[in-house]
C-alpha cells in the first residue's frame, strides 16, 4: 500500500458521518488517504505533532472538519505550510454556522481554504484536494474530467415526470 497523499483529520468520531464523504471522493478517485480523529483542545499535543510531521511523512493536502469551536483547522494550519481545506461539520446547536464562521474568519497571514457546511463540503474538499494533487499528476487531472462528464451526462439525462 502506497503512503497517504491526504490527511482527513476531526475533532471527534461524531463528525466521520459527515467527514466519510471526503475519504469516499478520494477512495472513489484512486487517492490514498489516511483518516483519523485528532482534537485542537481534548489532543493539542498530538494536532501539534500531526501538523509537523505531515509533510515529511508524504502528504500533500490536509482535509480538517470541526464542529464548533472550529480551531483545529486552523490550528494545524498554523504549523504546517501544506494546504489545510476546512470543512465545517454542522453543529447541534447552531446548525454548522459556528463551525463555517470561526474556519472562514482566519485572520490574514495564514489561510484556511474553507468549504460548505457539511457533507456537501466534505466531498467538495475531497475534490478539491484531488485537484491541487492533479496539477502534478496528467492521470488523475484525467480521471477528474471523466468524473464531470460522467456527472454532466448524469444531468442531461435527467427528466422531469408529472408535469401538470
Ligand atoms: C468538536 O466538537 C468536534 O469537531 C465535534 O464536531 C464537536 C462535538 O464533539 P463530540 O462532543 O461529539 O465529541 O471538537
Amino acid at each position: 500500500m502506497s503512503k497517504p497523499l491526504v490527511g482527513i483529520i476531526m475533532g471527534s468520531d461524531s463528525d466521520w458521518p459527515v467527514m466519510r464523504a471526503a475519504a469516499q471522493t478520494l477512495a472513489d478517485l484512486g487517492i490514498v488517504y489516511e483518516a483519523r480523529v485528532v482534537s485542537a483542545h481534548r489532543t493539542p499535543d498530538l494536532m501539534f505533532e500531526f501538523a509537523e510531521q505531515a509533510a515529511e511523512r508524504g502528504l500533500r493536502v490536509i482535509i480538517a472538519g470541526a464542529g464548533g469551536a472550529a480551531h483545529l483547522p486552523g490550528m494545524v494550519a498554523a504549523k504546517t505550510t501544506l494546504p489545510v481545506l476546512g470543512v465545517p461539520v454542522p453543529s447541534r446547536h447552531l446548525q454548522g454556522q459556528d463551525s463555517l464562521l470561526s474556519i472562514v474568519q482566519m485572520p490574514k497571514g495564514i489561510p484556511v481554504a474553507t468549504f460548505a457546511i457539511g457533507e456537501a463540503g466534505a466531498a467538495n474538499a475531497g475534490l478539491f484536494a484531488a485537484a491541487i494533487l492533479a496539477t502534478t499528476d496528467s492521470a488523475l487531472a484525467q480521471q477528474l474530467a471523466d468524473f464531470r462528464a460522467a456527472q454532466a451526462a448524469r444531468v442531461l439525462d435527467m427528466t422531469l415526470p408529472d408535469q401538470p
